[in-house]
């Protein structure tokens, strides 16, 4: 049996019966897709999941890609190559591309919800495979000169990348140094070493496109002075067939030996070796590189945040068979009798605690995703009819760092908590835990850390937006916080919700009134700064209690419904929906109160942190 554990139950509940899909599946723009068609994609996705993707992530976790420095290649183990060719067959890779393109055209919830069914399997084959987000990028950005790449990168399988960071250019992503030289022929040529390239050099596929980000002589500083670049590691000799020719001089110099993710080919890329020139091309004829880059970017970040939720989720399931059948010590009420019988560790008031939070925040961040998902479904369906929804935009670009960061951070925690529900045992290799934990743990790091999240949705998503964005998501959140009907059994639960949400409404303004001091007494942004990942997180909480409560509210219609007669609905049903009950509950209770703490450690924030001197450290 495989590691993973999928949670279709979960995923189809929350996509159908919490935000509706069914009224949006098979309609308009998603006209292509019903919610039968959907819902035989998840099942089918799920069982190549576990039985033909899941086992090859451990195998190359214990035998990881090689690195032969003499032909400068990266090749992957035979299990590993096996998987991504059962996955790459399936052709389920192509499902969210437009029909342009040889894809199905599915919507966006559809497309995260098969994303979580890969990555809990095998985190790095969906980072090889996730190529025709790359193609679709060169579709919608590029020159008809350049629509070709995009063909190729679907049809033909080539491998894509995105070439950010340098050796001194991580997080600043303006300090980078690769150079880009116009030639004569209207190509560039590029100088300069990137790191920490994910996918960046591999034998799953014939040709590899890098993104790069370069600056072109004579350009400014910082983010605005780089430009865009597509740089084949082979030349095409034949654009109609996409026949390949020459190397080109994009070489790996080195597979960087990771704590986890092992997989997943992460390399240091050098173009131009001194003798063969790194040969690229300039992406729309436009030099606006890092806001095409964003485009990649906010699609990567929506990948590791969905990443780190399946992991969660994974681990969680892990743990809970663990917990049925592991016996410990007796049932607490007999603890001074000698010999009461053992009961299973799932009876232990402790080890519920910290289930029930790996529970809620398991479905809670796979709420959050989905939720992000179908406000990218309302961006696709107003796209298409040719009316940008302003209001949807902003909403996801609000989403986004939390969906990143948030649940980044919660999953690696909540992994712990996985771990320590197995015990001893769970830091044995026997267990799937101590993998999910080294494979997790890059998700807080890369493509953005934390801190940058933090920065990015306190400045720009909502000081830039004059906190609208967040003002109109906080409102629906307080709506669900007044809907209970009169003897609502959530009552209660409600009322915390409507404090919390009122507590990061107030951090927002709190930060906002310091951000202002600052323009007179300029060291009063430090006081924002480090409470910018606090208000992430307060927020993050806040939403997955929201997301769990219109859960419950839901379970609770349904029980109703079952105790009124109105359907027959099965035991277990009926189990899973007072399971919704108890989770929403519990994490209203444990979790919330903590945000008060947020807003009371933010609002006595005090310059000591950066008065500290060097030396008293
Ligand atoms: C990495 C790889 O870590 C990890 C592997 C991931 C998995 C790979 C799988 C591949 C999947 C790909 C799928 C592709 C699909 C695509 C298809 C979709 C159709 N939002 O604030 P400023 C822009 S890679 C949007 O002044 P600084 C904006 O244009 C390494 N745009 O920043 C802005 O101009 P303006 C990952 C944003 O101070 C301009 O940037 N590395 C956003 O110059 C300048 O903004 C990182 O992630 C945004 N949120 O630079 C870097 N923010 O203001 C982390 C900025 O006029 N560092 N822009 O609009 C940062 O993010 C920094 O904050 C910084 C700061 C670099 C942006």
């Amino acid at each position: 049996m495989s590691h993973y554990r999928s949670n279709l139950t979960d995923l189809e509940f929350t996509l159908f019966e919490v935000f509706g899909r069914a009224e949006a599946y098979g309609r308009g723009v998603f006209a292509s897709t019903g919610t039968e068609a959907a819902r035989d994609l998840l099942a089918e996705v799920e069982r190549l999941a576990v039985e033909q993707l899941a086992d090859a992530a451990v195998d190359a976790d214990r035998t990881p890609p090689v690195y032969d420095p003499e032909s400068r290649s990266v090749t992957v183990p035979d299990s590993f190559r096996k998987a991504y060719r059962a996955w790459m067959d399936s052709g389920w890779y192509l499902a969210d591309l437009p029909a342009s393109l040889g894809g199905a055209d599915i919507p966006p919830s559809l497309h995260w919800a098969m994303a979580e069914l890969v990555l809990g399997a095998n985190p790095a084959l969906y980072m090889y495979q996730s190529v025709g987000g790359f193609a679709k990028i060169i579709d919608r950005l590029g020159t008809v000169a350049q629509r070709p790449w995009a063909r190729h990168i679907v049809e033909r399988q080539w491998g894509a990348t995105m070439c950010l960071t340098e050796p001194g250019a991580g997080s600043d992503v303006g300090a980078g140094r690769t150079k880009a030289v116009r030639q004569a022929d209207g190509s560039w040529h590029l100088t300069g070493v990137k790191r920490f390239i994910t996918s960046g050099e591999h034998d799953l596929a014939e040709n590899i496109v890098h993104f790069v980000l370069a600056r072109p002589e004579g350009h400014g500083p910082g983010t605005k002075g780089l430009s865009l670049f597509l740089v084949p590691k082979f030349h095409v000799a034949d654009w109609a067939t996409g026949e390949l020719g020459a190397r080109n001089g994009v070489f790996a110099t080195a597979l960087e030996d990771k704590m986890g993710l092992k997989a997943s080919a992460t390399c240091e890329l050098a173009f131009g070796d001194g003798t063969t020139p790194a040969v690229g091309w300039l992406l729309g004829e436009v030099h606006d590189g890092i806001r095409q880059m964003f485009h990649i970017i906010e699609q990567a970040r929506m990948i590791i945040g969905t990443k780190s939720m399946a992991a969660l989720s994974t681990g969680y399931l892990n743990a809970l068979e663990y917990a049925k059948v592991r016996t410990q010590g007796p049932d607490l009420t007999g603890i001074a009798d000698k010999t009461a019988a053992r009961v299973p560790i799932l009876r232990h008031p402790d080890v519920r605690r910290t289930l029930l939070l790996q529970k809620g925040y398991a479905e809670g961040l796979r709420a959050l995703v989905l939720y992000a998902a179908t406000v990218q479904d309302r961006i696709a369906t107003a796209d298409a009819a040719g009316e940008p929804d302003e209001d949807a935009a902003a909403r996801n670009d609000l989403l986004l760092p939390i969906v990143k960061g948030y649940a980044s951070e919660t999953a690696c925690a909540q992994l712990g908590h996985a771990l320590q529900t197995i015990g001893g045992s769970g830091y044995l290799r026997d267990f799937p835990l101590e993998q999910y934990i080294r494979d997790t743990r890059i998700d807080t790091l890369y493509e953005g850390t934390t801190a940058i999240q933090g920065m990015d949705l306190f400045f720009r998503k909502i000081v830039r937006d004059q906190g609208r964005a967040l003002g109109a998501l906080l409102a629906e959140v307080d709506e669900t916080a007044a809907d209970g009907a009169a003897g609502d059994e959530l009552a209660a639960e409600r009322a915390l919700l409507a404090e919390s949400s009122a507590h990061v409404r107030s951090m927002a303004a709190g930060l906002g009134d310091r951000l202002l001091a600052s323009l007179d007494e300029p060291t009063a942004i430090y006081q924002v700064g480090r409470n910018t990942t606090r208000l992430l997180m307060a927020a993050g909480d806040v939403l997955v209690a929201w997301l769990l409560l219109k859960q419950a509210t839901v379970a609770a219609d349904r029980l109703a419904e079952a105790r009124r007669g109105a359907v027959r609905t099965p035991g277990a049903r009926l189990a899973f929906y007072r399971g919704k009950i108890a989770t929403a509950r519990f994490f209203a209770r444990e979790v919330l109160p903590l945000v008060a703490a947020h807003r009371s450690i933010a609002e006595r924030t005090d310059p000591v942190l950066m008065e500290v001197a060097e030396d008293s450290w």
